[in-house]
């Protein structure tokens, strides 16, 4: 091909991706943010008084379950370079850093007993640098990272932990909020629950299969609610912020237009985001968990449903404790119809009762799970809008990995403008998204990926003492993002 072919195809696929990409402004008060976790990205995870929480002890007792056999020892060291990733987020212009406490580091039983004053100082002047630098914190208090003490005495599936993480919630008002206006109890707790109580593959490593997880999320929610309604009673006069909970979803697409693959496709987002959800944003759990379970449960010779009952009572005081709704998106499913699994052992998977699985068609990345799947954001958004009467949404986790061969990370580029784009749509639509969090300001610790799986807009060095940050190509588009509320080269109004 001559060089002015290919340039003139170059343009014909430029003008073309770009016709795709929505070209309104985003409302001039959208909120564009960066994220992180404690756990990902702390490290000193015995500095200074901090107590050892289930990851500290999951990843130092099971090392081969981790890539590598990575810990979050040092991870991104961000304990002392805390001033670094705030000149990162000035960098990028963001309205707002979504940070998690480390629960262990202030409360190193995991009790108010004991207030380990050097992890408080480090939130505080970590809250400080933010306002100091026009950045407002949002702030999860539970990234998964359990305080061990805590875990011994049965973690989730206790009450005790219930109250626990009430006292703790209570004296992280107390502490910080005067200087914080976005609060979330719980990040993602299906993973809590599902992953720590039910499969076992994620700390604390319990394989209950259709007893733990149930029990746990039973927990999590009151969890959830007492907080809530500390706030509302004690702190809202005074501090004028907004709490809720981020759980995450995927979209579920119908395989194919029958009904029961379109049932299928529902059960599978009742499953999932409503099993957290309903009771929050409407009343108790869904109807379609409720029945399955029972049934199941009874035929399996349980005496009950495995899934716990709430009261009347906690059923009211349950419902409506969110200021806003949040949600973690990555990627989407097709969902199909299957026949019941014959009555065994109790498994949530076997409740659901949904084959799923991502097309083989569908654009890859450095982590298995998450395929490229922008139009699945428009569709998510719409169904959360309908499904729970059109609440504020603030997208908190959306981003994609890769394998750290490259700073030019185009794929990234491409899916911020392509998932970005279908909020915007989304938007159109009539959902009420008020604001937006790139998952993550930096490459960190993913788990059970160790440090193989890289979200970041800024690169980490791990190999390096110093941890070195740079920036990927992702970060002059986000930039250019937050900066201009534009998609892509001019907006329309
Ligand atoms: C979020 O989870 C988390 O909130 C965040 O901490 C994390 O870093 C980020 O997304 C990126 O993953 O081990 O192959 O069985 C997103 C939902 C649920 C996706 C657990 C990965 C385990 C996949 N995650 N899942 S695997």
């Amino acid at each position: 091909m001559s060089l002015r072919g290919f340039i003139f195809c170059c343009l014909i696929a430029i003008s073309i991706a770009q016709d795709e990409t929505n070209n309104k402004f985003f409302p001039e008060d959208f909120l564009f943010g960066a994220a992180t976790a404690s756990y990902q990205v702390e490290g000193a995870w015995d500095e200074d008084g901090k107590g050892e929480n289930i990851w500290d002890r999951f990843t130092h007792s099971y090392p081969e379950l981790i890539a590598n056999n990575d810990t979050g020892d040092v991870a991104c060291d961000s304990y002392h370079k805390y001033k670094e990733d705030v000149a990162m987020l000035k960098e990028l212009g963001v309205d707002f850093y979504r940070f998690s406490l480390s629960w262990s580091r202030i409360l190193p039983t995991g009790f108010v007993n004991k207030v380990n004053l050097p992890g408080v100082t480090y939130y505080k002047n970590l809250i400080k640098e933010l306002k100091d630098n026009g950045i407002e914190p949002l702030i999860t208090m539970y990234h998964w990272d359990l305080p061990q003490p805590l875990q011994d005495l049965g973690g989730w599936t206790s009450e005790v932990v219930v109250e626990a993480f009430a006292e703790y919630a209570r004296l992280n008002f107390e502490l910080f909020g005067d200087n914080v206006k976005y609060w979330l109890t719980f990040n993602e707790p299906k993973q809590t629950c599902l992953l720590g109580y039910g499969q076992g593959m994620f700390a604390p490593g319990i394989a209950s299969p259709g007893i733990g997880e149930y029990i746990c999320t039973h927990h999590v929610i009151e969890a959830h609610a007492r907080a809530w309604h500390i706030y509302d009673q004690e702190f809202r006069t005074t501090q004028n912020g907004q709490v809720s909970i981020t759980i995450d979803t995927s979209w579920f697409e119908p395989a194919t237009d029958s009904e029961e693959d379109a049932a299928a496709a529902e059960r599978s987002l009742q499953f999932t985001y409503g099993w957290y959800a309903n009771a929050i944003y409407n009343s108790d759990y869904p109807e379609i968990m409720k029945t399955r379970i029972a049934e199941r449960s009874l035929a399996e010779g349980f005496n009950q449903s495995r899934l716990p009952a709430f009261t009347d009572e906690e059923i009211s005081y349950i419902s409506g404790t969110f200021d806003f709704m949040g949600v973690n998106i990555y990627t989407s499913f097709i969902a199909e119809a299957m026949d019941e699994v014959p009555i065994g052992e109790p498994n949530y998977n076997y409740d659901l009762g949904v084959k799923s699985y991502q097309l083989d068609d569908w654009e890859s990345c450095a982590a298995s799970w998450l395929k490229v799947t922008p139009w699945g954001m428009r569709k998510i958004l719409n169904w959360l809008k309908k499904t729970y009467n059109n609440p504020k949404i603030i997208i908190t986790e959306n981003g994609i990995a890769d394998d750290g061969s490259t700073l030019e990370d185009d794929q990234r580029v491409r899916y911020y403008r392509d998932y970005l784009s279908n909020v915007r749509s989304a938007m159109e639509d009539g959902v009420n998204v008020i604001g937006y969090t790139a998952w993550s300001l930096m490459d960190n610790f993913e788990w059970l990926g160790g440090y193989t799986q890289k979200f970041g807009l800024f690169q980490v060095d791990f190999d390096n003492i110093n941890r070195t940050r740079t920036p990927k190509s992702s970060v002059a588009y986000y930039k250019k993002v937050v900066e201009t509320h534009c998609l892509v080269d001019t907006c329309e109004a």
